[in-house]
Parts: structure tokens; C-alpha cells; sequence
């Protein structure tokens, strides 16, 4: 069984990313407009010989992933990524708008994930699963859509948010280094069909208060640290555990 796949027709090319310099703002990521490959992406797969034509395309904004009926034998997976050379440690915010629409579970329950290096979230029709290393699972409806939301600080303390919501909170997460952006299929031999509306990551290098890589900390930056007053995220500049007055000190002191 195979599923027909319809590849949009496109011409744009993602470039190669340099090394990033103190205090860049750097945005890798996928709108659906055209396949991941398309945009320069890397395809991956393990234990099995769906080409990546087979697994992912793109059509009307959404790039779907089907890997069932594609022959998985043992360990499988198939996915895409890029790599992003980060120098210094430093925040990142990785963000999807997913939906799980079938998929079996034998090993992994990650009939879709999307990561940064080792932290991610697995995805399922009913339930998601922080992960760094290790994971948890909590019951979800993952069959719908939702927007899911990594936000790490530079001490590697790390948050999901569901829909803007706090569902998971870690820490030592990994915050420099090559660091590869991932999504895709990571049931171990099994199959999922999942759409992805975006995935997106945003390393704000040198983990300064200008969130919005204006190039200056100004009111705007502001507006997002009282945005998240109370909760941790990219805006904990202080590495406190929540966003709060030592983290409005950190944010003047660097102002302009
Ligand atoms: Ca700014
Ligand atoms: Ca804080």
C-alpha cells in the first residue's frame, strides 16, 4: 500500500548556514510551502528503504509524513534535519503546528517527533512525550491540531508548552554545539501519518534579552518578558526557574 504522493513545484533553495556570531538571531525552518528536501533538508531512515519521496511531501501549506505500508523490519525511522553550528551556549525556541492523524506504536511513541539535538517531543495520536535522553509520556489528543513550543534558556533549563500552556518543564538541555533541527517518523518498527503546518527553530545566539533579534533590547522585549511573567522560558534570563524581577535587571542592563 502506498500512498500518492502530490510534490509541489518550486524553485526556492534554503542556504547552507554559516557559523553564528555573538549575538545572531538565527530562524531555520519549514512552512509546508515546499517538501523538506526542496529546501535543502536531509532525509534519514533506519531499517527500512522508503525513499523520502515516498515518506514526505508537500501540498497547500502542510508538508505530510506517511511511512504505513512502506515495509518497516525492526528499528525504523524516517525523518529530515538540518544541522545548525551553535558557538556559544544559547536560548532557543523550537515551535511546531502538528497533528498525528495514524500511527502504531512497538517501541518509540513518536509517530511524529520534532527536536533540537537531543530535547524534543514525541507525538502520538493520544498521548506526547517530552524527551532529552530519556522520556515521558503524558495522555494528549494528539490527532489534532496543536502548537507545540520548546523554549530553552542557556543553562539548558527547558519548557514545553501545548497551545501556549506549560506541560513540561527539564533541564540540561543541550544549548551550543552542532545541533541538528529533526522531524519525522520515529516509531521503532512501526508506521504513522502525521501533517506538519511548520517547524521552526530560533537560536538567539549569545542568549541575550533582544528576543525578537531586533539588534537592540528595547520595549518590544520587554513586552515579551511581561508577556511570560510567572512562567519559565527563553525570557527566564536569570536561569531562575520562572520569569520574574531578577530577569527585568538582566533585560535593563543590557536596554539599547
Ligand atoms: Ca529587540
Ligand atoms: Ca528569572
Amino acid at each position: 500500500m502506498r500512498t500518492a504522493l502530490t510534490i509541489a513545484v518550486v524553485t526556492a533553495l534554503i542556504a547552507p548556514l554559516a557559523p553564528l556570531a555573538h549575538g545572531d538571531l538565527v530562524v531555520e525552518g519549514l512552512d509546508g510551502s515546499i517538501t523538506p528536501m526542496q529546501a535543502g533538508w536531509t532525509y534519514f531512515a533506519l531499517g527500512n528503504a522508503a525513499t523520502a519521496s515516498q515518506v514526505f511531501s508537500a501540498n497547500r501549506g502542510i508538508i505530510s509524513q506517511s511511512t504505513i505500508g512502506l515495509g518497516y523490519a525492526g528499528q525504523g525511522s524516517n525523518y529530515v534535519y538540518r544541522t545548525v553550528q551553535v558557538d556559544h551556549p544559547s536560548s532557543w525556541t523550537l515551535r511546531a503546528r502538528v497533528r498525528v492523524s495514524a500511527s502504531e506504536q512497538w517501541s518509540f511513541p513518536f509517530g511524529a517527533f520534532i527536536a533540537f539535538g537531543p530535547v524534543g517531543l514525541g507525538l502520538m495520536p493520544t498521548s506526547i512525550s517530552p524527551l532529552n535522553g530519556s522520556w515521558v509520556t503524558l495522555p494528549f489528543d494528539g490527532a489534532s491540531w496543536h502548537d507545540y513550543r520548546i523554549e530553552t534558556t542557556a543553562c539548558g533549563r527547558w519548557t514545553v508548552f501545548v497551545d501556549d500552556v506549560v506541560v513540561h518543564e527539564g533541564v540540561n538541555a543541550a544549548t551550543s554545539g552542532a545541533l541538528d533541527v529533526a522531524f519525522g517518523d520515529g516509531t521503532g518498527g512501526a508506521n504513522a501519518n502525521a501533517q506538519y503546518d511548520y517547524v521552526e527553530v530560533t537560536v538567539n545566539e549569545g542568549a541575550g534579552a533582544d528576543f525578537d533579534g531586533s539588534g537592540v533590547v528595547d520595549g518590544a522585549d520587554l513586552a515579551t518578558l511581561l508577556g511570560q511573567w510567572g512562567q519559565p522560558g527563553i525570557t527566564d534570563l536569570d536561569c531562575s526557574g520562572s520569569t520574574d524581577g531578577g530577569d527585568i535587571g538582566v533585560l535593563l542592563g543590557q536596554w539599547g
